[in-house]
This record gives C-alpha cells, sequence and structure tokens, in this order.
C-alpha cells in the first residue's frame, strides 16, 4: 500500500499530506420549494435562517452553489442524507460532493 495519506513519514521524512477535503455542493432544480430547501440547510448543515436562504438563492441564482467542505467521508454522508430528505418528499432536491483543488 503506498497511498500517500495512509502511509507513515518516518521512512522518507517527508510530512503526511492533509487528506483533500471535499466539497458539498447544492444543485438548483425546478420543483423544490425555496422554503424546504432552506429547512434541509438548518437542519442537515446547521445553518441559520439567512445563511440557509443565501445559499438556496446562490443555487437558484446561478445553478450550483458550494455549502461547505468535510473530509470526504462525512461530505459524502452529508450529501446522501440532505439528498435523501428531498427524496423522501418526493423532490429532485440534489447535493453532490467534489474534491476541492
Ligand atoms: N428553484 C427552486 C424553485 O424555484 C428552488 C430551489 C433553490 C431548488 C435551490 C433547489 O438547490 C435549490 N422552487
Amino acid at each position: 500500500m503506498t497511498d500517500i495519506t495512509t502511509t507513515p513519514s518516518v521512512k522518507t521524512g517527508v510530512k503526511p499530506e492533509r487528506p483533500r477535503l471535499h466539497k458539498v455542493i447544492l444543485l438548483n432544480d425546478d420543483y423544490t420549494p425555496r422554503a424546504f430547501v432552506v429547512t434541509v440547510l438548518k437542519a442537515e448543515f446547521h445553518m441559520g435562517e439567512e445563511q440557509a436562504h443565501r445559499v438556496m438563492m446562490t443555487a437558484h441564482r446561478r445553478g450550483v452553489c458550494v455549502v461547505a467542505v468535510f473530509t470526504k467521508d462525512i461530505a459524502e454522508a452529508k450529501a446522501t442524507k440532505a439528498t435523501d430528505a428531498g427524496r423522501r418528499k418526493g423532490y429532485p432536491l440534489l447535493f453532490t460532493t467534489e474534491p476541492e483543488e
């Protein structure tokens, strides 16, 4: 196993890389009610009303908005949970993830 994120650094003396962070991205759609998007952002990402409304409106106007950054596993788990909250109500609300540059 030569994965740079898990290989001990003692052999080479090189400092281990910090694990890359992953963005959770909110995608706009034409069907999910604005108020529901705000509710999900508040519940899943611990945002206040104003911040959640700003993020929702950015996605609404521009098509996408970065919600937050986490380690890969946490970003994926939160994106799945937030997407599932919409699906349970029959909405196409979608959160995706991508690695930060
Ligand atoms: N565009 C939706 C509407 O007009 C609201 C919305 C905003 C949906 C942001 C998804 O990520 C989203 N009802």
